[in-house]
């Protein structure tokens, strides 16, 4: 297996409970092993199995989650 890692930047962040909210969200996604998130950068960093987790469903939680979400 594959493993990818990439930075999104997650504009939105404004304290520690984003990047608790982030990394909660994003690792309940089954192939994500790796969430970190920076509210200071307003970023968050990804790991996960390319054969199991497409990039825009990683996206698409970080916008569920109120995110505005692009790849850095
Ligand atoms: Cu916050």
């Amino acid at each position: 297996m594959s493993k990818k890692t990439v930075k999104f930047n997650t504009k939105g962040m404004v304290c520690s409970a984003c990047e608790m909210l982030i990394e909660s969200s994003l690792s309940s996604v089954d192939g994500v092993e790796e969430v970190s998130s920076d509210y200071a950068k307003e970023t968050t960093t990804v790991t996960y199995e390319e054969e199991r987790v497409e990039l825009e469903r990683l996206i698409e939680k970080l916008e569920e989650a109120g995110y505005e979400a692009s790849v850095a």
